[in-house]
Protein backbone atom coordinates (compact mmCIF):
# COMPACT_ATOMS: atom_id res chain seq x y z
CA UNK A 1 0.00 0.00 0.00
CA UNK A 2 1.55 3.22 -1.20
CA UNK A 3 0.36 5.56 1.50
CA UNK A 4 -0.23 4.96 5.18
CA UNK A 5 -3.27 5.56 7.17
CA UNK A 6 -2.16 8.24 9.10
CA UNK A 7 -1.09 10.11 5.81
CA UNK A 8 -4.95 9.67 4.42
CA UNK A 9 -6.14 11.06 7.55
CA UNK A 10 -3.60 13.85 7.93
CA UNK A 11 -4.50 14.68 3.76
CA UNK A 12 -8.38 14.76 4.69
CA UNK A 13 -8.04 16.76 7.69
CA UNK A 14 -6.56 19.32 5.33
CA UNK A 15 -8.73 18.94 2.59
CA UNK A 16 -11.80 19.46 5.17
CA UNK A 17 -10.10 22.44 7.16
CA UNK A 18 -10.03 24.32 3.73
CA UNK A 19 -13.22 23.09 2.66
CA UNK A 20 -15.49 26.57 1.97
CA UNK A 21 -18.99 24.81 1.99
CA UNK A 22 -20.96 21.74 2.52
CA UNK A 23 -20.96 20.76 -1.46
CA UNK A 24 -17.13 20.41 -0.83
CA UNK A 25 -17.66 19.06 2.59
CA UNK A 26 -19.71 16.27 0.87
CA UNK A 27 -17.53 15.46 -2.23
CA UNK A 28 -14.22 15.04 0.28
CA UNK A 29 -16.51 12.24 2.05
CA UNK A 30 -17.16 10.87 -0.89
CA UNK A 31 -13.29 10.92 -1.74
CA UNK A 32 -11.91 9.21 1.79
CA UNK A 33 -15.14 7.44 2.76
CA UNK A 34 -17.34 6.78 -0.21
CA UNK A 35 -17.25 2.81 -2.00
CA UNK A 36 -13.96 3.64 -4.01
CA UNK A 37 -12.55 6.00 -1.16
CA UNK A 38 -9.21 6.16 -0.30
CA UNK A 39 -9.88 4.71 3.48
CA UNK A 40 -12.22 2.25 2.16
CA UNK A 41 -9.96 1.24 -0.38
CA UNK A 42 -7.06 0.93 2.28
CA UNK A 43 -9.48 -1.06 4.12
CA UNK A 44 -10.22 -3.87 1.28
CA UNK A 45 -6.47 -3.50 0.65
CA UNK A 46 -5.81 -5.12 4.14
CA UNK A 47 -6.17 -8.25 3.55
CA UNK A 48 -2.81 -8.05 0.96
CA UNK A 49 -0.89 -7.29 3.79
CA UNK A 50 1.23 -10.16 5.91
CA UNK A 51 -1.15 -12.04 8.41
CA UNK A 52 0.60 -10.05 11.80
CA UNK A 53 0.34 -6.66 10.24
CA UNK A 54 -3.06 -7.10 9.35
CA UNK A 55 -4.80 -6.36 13.06
CA UNK A 56 -2.75 -3.24 13.85
CA UNK A 57 -3.40 -2.08 10.08
CA UNK A 58 -7.31 -2.52 10.83
CA UNK A 59 -7.57 -1.17 13.85
CA UNK A 60 -6.04 2.30 12.80
CA UNK A 61 -7.85 2.30 9.42
CA UNK A 62 -11.34 1.94 11.09
CA UNK A 63 -10.60 4.28 13.78
CA UNK A 64 -9.15 6.71 10.74
CA UNK A 65 -12.54 5.85 9.24
CA UNK A 66 -14.73 6.81 12.33
CA UNK A 67 -12.93 10.03 13.36
CA UNK A 68 -12.76 11.51 9.53
CA UNK A 69 -17.06 10.46 9.57
CA UNK A 70 -17.67 12.62 12.72
CA UNK A 71 -15.62 15.52 11.96
CA UNK A 72 -17.16 15.22 8.41
CA UNK A 73 -20.75 15.23 10.26
CA UNK A 74 -19.64 17.98 12.77
CA UNK A 75 -18.37 20.20 9.91
CA UNK A 76 -21.54 19.91 7.73
CA UNK A 77 -23.97 20.41 10.84
CA UNK A 78 -22.19 23.53 11.48
CA UNK A 79 -22.56 25.15 8.16
CA UNK A 80 -26.25 23.84 8.05
CA UNK A 81 -27.03 25.83 11.10
CA UNK A 82 -24.79 28.47 10.20
CA UNK A 83 -26.97 28.38 6.87
CA UNK A 84 -30.12 29.00 8.78
CA UNK A 85 -29.02 32.36 10.69
CA UNK A 86 -28.04 33.42 7.33
CA UNK A 87 -31.10 32.47 5.54
CA UNK A 88 -30.73 34.78 2.25
CA UNK A 89 -34.85 34.37 2.41
CA UNK A 90 -35.16 36.15 5.54
CA UNK A 91 -34.38 39.91 5.22
CA UNK A 92 -32.95 40.82 9.19
CA UNK A 93 -32.76 43.36 7.98
CA UNK A 94 -36.13 45.05 7.06
CA UNK A 95 -38.40 46.53 8.66
CA UNK A 96 -40.60 44.84 11.52
CA UNK A 97 -44.08 44.39 10.72
CA UNK A 98 -46.79 46.57 12.67
CA UNK A 99 -49.71 44.77 13.76
CA UNK A 100 -52.84 47.46 12.70
CA UNK A 101 -54.02 49.09 14.99
CA UNK A 102 -58.37 49.05 15.33
CA UNK A 103 -61.26 51.18 15.91
CA UNK A 104 -64.42 52.11 17.16
CA UNK A 105 -66.92 51.03 15.00
CA UNK A 106 -68.63 54.13 13.17
CA UNK A 107 -71.75 53.43 14.89
CA UNK A 108 -69.73 53.50 18.05
CA UNK A 109 -68.46 56.21 17.13
CA UNK A 110 -71.30 58.63 16.39
CA UNK A 111 -73.15 57.22 19.36
CA UNK A 112 -70.32 58.51 21.97
CA UNK A 113 -70.97 61.68 19.82
CA UNK A 114 -74.25 62.18 20.31
CA UNK A 115 -74.35 61.05 24.50
CA UNK A 116 -71.07 63.82 25.12
CA UNK A 117 -73.40 66.31 24.07
CA UNK A 118 -75.89 65.40 26.21
CA UNK A 119 -73.54 64.56 29.27
CA UNK A 120 -72.20 68.32 28.50
CA UNK A 121 -75.93 69.22 29.34
CA UNK A 122 -76.43 67.90 32.14
CA UNK A 123 -78.13 64.48 30.90
CA UNK A 124 -76.59 61.29 32.49
CA UNK A 125 -76.59 57.99 30.26
CA UNK A 126 -79.19 55.09 31.00
CA UNK A 127 -79.39 51.58 29.96
CA UNK A 128 -81.93 48.54 30.05
CA UNK A 129 -82.37 44.93 28.67
CA UNK A 130 -82.95 44.35 24.72
CA UNK A 131 -84.63 41.58 25.59
CA UNK A 132 -88.14 43.12 27.59
CA UNK A 133 -91.11 42.45 28.56
CA UNK A 134 -94.24 43.79 26.41
CA UNK A 135 -95.18 45.91 29.83
CA UNK A 136 -92.12 48.14 29.09
CA UNK A 137 -91.63 48.04 25.86
CA UNK A 138 -95.37 48.95 24.82
CA UNK A 139 -97.62 49.37 27.93
CA UNK A 140 -96.22 51.53 30.21
CA UNK A 141 -95.49 53.88 27.25
CA UNK A 142 -99.18 54.15 26.45
CA UNK A 143 -98.61 52.30 23.23
CA UNK A 144 -102.58 50.17 22.82
CA UNK A 145 -102.99 46.55 22.32
CA UNK A 146 -104.45 47.06 18.68
CA UNK A 147 -101.59 49.64 17.52
CA UNK A 148 -99.86 48.51 14.52
CA UNK A 149 -96.51 48.36 16.37
CA UNK A 150 -97.28 45.68 18.07
CA UNK A 151 -97.55 43.58 14.79
CA UNK A 152 -95.83 40.02 14.68
CA UNK A 153 -94.49 41.55 11.32
CA UNK A 154 -93.03 44.47 13.12
CA UNK A 155 -91.88 43.08 16.13
CA UNK A 156 -89.58 39.92 17.02
CA UNK A 157 -91.52 38.06 19.62
CA UNK A 158 -89.68 35.95 22.18
CA UNK A 159 -93.20 34.43 23.46
CA UNK A 160 -96.21 35.92 24.36
CA UNK A 161 -94.86 38.94 26.63
CA UNK A 162 -91.13 38.85 25.82
CA UNK A 163 -89.91 41.06 23.18
CA UNK A 164 -86.80 42.40 21.38
CA UNK A 165 -87.29 45.83 22.14
CA UNK A 166 -88.41 48.19 19.64
CA UNK A 167 -87.02 51.57 20.91
CA UNK A 168 -84.94 51.72 23.77
CA UNK A 169 -87.56 53.94 25.32
CA UNK A 170 -88.72 51.16 27.86
CA UNK A 171 -85.65 52.22 29.64
CA UNK A 172 -87.39 55.48 30.78
CA UNK A 173 -90.20 54.20 32.44
CA UNK A 174 -87.80 51.87 34.28
CA UNK A 175 -85.33 54.29 35.36
CA UNK A 176 -88.87 56.63 36.15
CA UNK A 177 -90.18 53.92 38.47
CA UNK A 178 -86.90 53.87 40.93
CA UNK A 179 -86.24 57.78 41.04
CA UNK A 180 -88.34 60.92 41.96
CA UNK A 181 -88.16 64.13 39.00
CA UNK A 182 -85.72 65.57 38.41
CA UNK A 183 -84.79 63.05 35.66
CA UNK A 184 -82.59 63.83 33.02
CA UNK A 185 -81.44 61.05 31.22
CA UNK A 186 -80.25 59.51 27.83
CA UNK A 187 -80.45 55.64 26.11
CA UNK A 188 -78.10 54.79 23.83
CA UNK A 189 -78.38 51.21 22.66
CA UNK A 190 -79.83 48.32 19.99
CA UNK A 191 -83.34 47.89 19.09
CA UNK A 192 -84.44 45.50 16.58
CA UNK A 193 -87.43 45.50 14.38
CA UNK A 194 -88.78 43.24 11.18
CA UNK A 195 -87.60 45.02 8.65
CA UNK A 196 -84.98 44.89 6.06
CA UNK A 197 -84.01 47.42 2.99
CA UNK A 198 -81.46 50.21 1.98
CA UNK A 199 -82.92 52.34 4.74
CA UNK A 200 -83.81 49.96 7.33
CA UNK A 201 -81.61 46.78 8.91
CA UNK A 202 -83.48 44.36 11.83
CA UNK A 203 -81.00 45.70 14.33
CA UNK A 204 -80.27 49.05 14.53
CA UNK A 205 -79.35 52.04 16.95
CA UNK A 206 -80.92 54.77 18.94
CA UNK A 207 -80.32 57.53 21.20
CA UNK A 208 -83.47 58.54 23.31
CA UNK A 209 -83.75 61.18 26.07
CA UNK A 210 -86.13 62.39 28.79
CA UNK A 211 -86.15 65.34 30.69
CA UNK A 212 -88.53 65.27 33.84
CA UNK A 213 -89.33 68.45 35.96
CA UNK A 214 -91.23 70.90 37.21
CA UNK A 215 -91.86 73.52 34.45
CA UNK A 216 -90.60 72.02 31.55
CA UNK A 217 -91.91 73.30 28.61
CA UNK A 218 -91.94 72.97 24.77
CA UNK A 219 -89.36 75.27 24.45
CA UNK A 220 -86.86 73.77 26.69
CA UNK A 221 -87.35 70.81 24.34
CA UNK A 222 -86.66 73.53 21.14
CA UNK A 223 -83.73 74.76 23.00
CA UNK A 224 -82.15 71.08 24.14
CA UNK A 225 -82.48 69.88 20.49
CA UNK A 226 -81.27 73.07 18.62
CA UNK A 227 -77.57 72.93 20.44
CA UNK A 228 -77.34 69.17 19.86
CA UNK A 229 -77.97 69.73 15.98
CA UNK A 230 -75.47 72.41 16.11
CA UNK A 231 -73.09 70.86 18.25
CA UNK A 232 -73.84 67.37 15.99
CA UNK A 233 -73.48 68.98 12.76
CA UNK A 234 -72.97 72.98 12.22
CA UNK A 235 -74.22 76.25 14.32
CA UNK A 236 -75.64 77.46 11.27
CA UNK A 237 -77.33 74.45 10.59
CA UNK A 238 -81.51 75.66 10.62
CA UNK A 239 -84.21 73.17 12.20
CA UNK A 240 -88.03 73.05 12.09
CA UNK A 241 -90.67 71.37 14.13
CA UNK A 242 -93.50 69.60 12.38
CA UNK A 243 -96.62 68.36 14.32
CA UNK A 244 -96.53 64.38 14.50
CA UNK A 245 -98.27 61.87 16.37
CA UNK A 246 -96.09 59.29 19.34
CA UNK A 247 -98.73 57.59 21.96
CA UNK A 248 -96.34 58.03 24.45
CA UNK A 249 -95.91 61.95 23.87
CA UNK A 250 -98.84 64.72 23.57
CA UNK A 251 -97.81 67.17 21.58
CA UNK A 252 -95.50 65.49 18.84
CA UNK A 253 -93.00 66.63 16.40
CA UNK A 254 -90.82 65.39 13.63
CA UNK A 255 -87.51 67.59 13.95
CA UNK A 256 -85.84 68.13 10.59
CA UNK A 257 -82.83 69.95 9.96
CA UNK A 258 -81.67 71.63 6.96
CA UNK A 259 -80.40 69.19 4.34
CA UNK A 260 -76.59 69.06 5.22
CA UNK A 261 -75.70 67.93 1.47
CA UNK A 262 -76.97 71.07 -0.37
CA UNK A 263 -77.93 73.64 2.49
CA UNK A 264 -81.57 73.78 1.63
CA UNK A 265 -81.36 74.01 -2.22
CA UNK A 266 -83.25 70.50 -2.90
CA UNK A 267 -80.73 67.44 -3.99
CA UNK A 268 -81.33 63.32 -4.28
CA UNK A 269 -80.71 62.97 -0.36
CA UNK A 270 -83.36 65.59 0.99
CA UNK A 271 -86.07 63.91 -2.24
CA UNK A 272 -85.30 67.87 -3.49
CA UNK A 273 -87.21 68.95 -0.05
CA UNK A 274 -83.96 70.84 1.10
CA UNK A 275 -85.21 69.52 4.38
CA UNK A 276 -83.81 66.31 6.42
CA UNK A 277 -85.89 64.06 8.84
CA UNK A 278 -83.98 63.20 11.51
CA UNK A 279 -85.15 63.76 15.29
CA UNK A 280 -89.02 62.72 16.93
CA UNK A 281 -89.97 64.19 19.83
CA UNK A 282 -92.61 65.79 21.66
CA UNK A 283 -94.31 66.57 25.53
CA UNK A 284 -94.32 63.19 27.36
CA UNK A 285 -98.21 62.04 27.94
CA UNK A 286 -99.76 62.39 31.01
CA UNK A 287 -100.67 58.31 30.77
CA UNK A 288 -96.79 57.72 31.10
CA UNK A 289 -96.48 59.31 34.24
CA UNK A 290 -99.32 57.55 35.57
CA UNK A 291 -98.05 54.22 34.68
CA UNK A 292 -94.70 55.48 36.68
CA UNK A 293 -96.59 57.03 39.71
CA UNK A 294 -95.33 60.65 38.80
CA UNK A 295 -97.36 63.69 39.44
CA UNK A 296 -99.10 64.87 36.79
CA UNK A 297 -100.20 68.21 38.37
CA UNK A 298 -96.44 68.95 39.64
CA UNK A 299 -94.07 67.97 36.51
CA UNK A 300 -93.91 68.14 32.77
CA UNK A 301 -91.29 66.63 30.63
CA UNK A 302 -89.80 66.02 27.42
CA UNK A 303 -88.95 63.09 25.45
CA UNK A 304 -87.15 62.67 21.99
CA UNK A 305 -85.31 59.96 20.17
CA UNK A 306 -83.14 59.78 16.74
CA UNK A 307 -81.83 56.40 15.11
CA UNK A 308 -77.99 56.43 15.49
CA UNK A 309 -77.22 55.12 11.79
CA UNK A 310 -79.29 58.09 10.27
CA UNK A 311 -77.51 60.58 11.99
CA UNK A 312 -74.16 58.80 11.08
CA UNK A 313 -75.18 58.05 7.24
CA UNK A 314 -76.29 62.25 6.86
CA UNK A 315 -72.38 62.95 8.63
CA UNK A 316 -70.31 60.65 6.73
CA UNK A 317 -72.46 60.42 3.25
CA UNK A 318 -73.26 57.15 3.34
CA UNK A 319 -76.30 56.18 1.54
CA UNK A 320 -77.07 52.51 2.23
CA UNK A 321 -77.19 51.29 5.90
CA UNK A 322 -76.39 47.94 5.18
CA UNK A 323 -72.95 49.04 4.76
CA UNK A 324 -72.31 49.37 8.60
CA UNK A 325 -73.00 45.81 9.35
CA UNK A 326 -71.29 44.02 6.58
CA UNK A 327 -68.19 44.17 8.31
CA UNK A 328 -65.79 45.09 5.48
CA UNK A 329 -62.90 46.53 6.74
CA UNK A 330 -62.26 48.34 3.68
CA UNK A 331 -65.12 50.17 4.73
CA UNK A 332 -64.55 50.49 8.28
CA UNK A 333 -61.35 51.38 8.35
CA UNK A 334 -61.95 54.66 6.30
CA UNK A 335 -63.57 55.74 9.88
C1 LIG B 1 -90.76 57.90 27.52
C2 LIG B 1 -91.61 58.84 26.98
C3 LIG B 1 -91.43 59.27 25.71
C4 LIG B 1 -89.13 59.01 22.96
C5 LIG B 1 -89.40 59.50 21.58
C6 LIG B 1 -89.43 59.60 19.37
C7 LIG B 1 -90.27 60.63 19.67
C8 LIG B 1 -89.09 59.21 17.98
C9 LIG B 1 -87.81 57.80 16.56
C10 LIG B 1 -86.74 58.58 15.91
C11 LIG B 1 -86.14 57.79 14.81
C12 LIG B 1 -87.30 56.40 16.67
O1 LIG B 1 -85.02 55.68 15.69
S1 LIG B 1 -86.26 56.16 15.28
O2 LIG B 1 -86.99 55.43 14.33
N1 LIG B 1 -88.17 58.26 17.87
O3 LIG B 1 -89.64 59.70 17.04
N2 LIG B 1 -88.97 58.96 20.48
S2 LIG B 1 -90.40 60.78 21.34
O4 LIG B 1 -90.25 59.26 23.70
C13 LIG B 1 -90.37 58.78 24.94
C14 LIG B 1 -89.54 57.86 25.48
C15 LIG B 1 -89.73 57.42 26.77
C16 LIG B 1 -90.95 57.41 28.90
Amino acid sequence: MEKTIAQIEKEALKELEAAPDSESIKAISARYLGRKGAVTRYLRNISTLSLELRPEAGEKANKTKKTLDALFKKALNKLESAHIETDDRIDVSLPGRAVRQGSLHPITQITQQICDIFIRLGFDVAEGPEVETDYYNFEALNIPKNHPARDMQDTFYISNNIVLRTHTSPTQPRIMEKQKPPVRIIAPGKVYRCDSDLTHTPMFHQVEGLLVDKNVSFGDLKGVLTTFVHQMFDKETGLRFRPSFFPFTEPSAEVDIRCVICKGDGCRVCSKTGWLEVLGAGMVHPAVFENVGYDTTRYTGFAFGMGVERIAMLKYGIDDIRKYFENDLRFLRQF
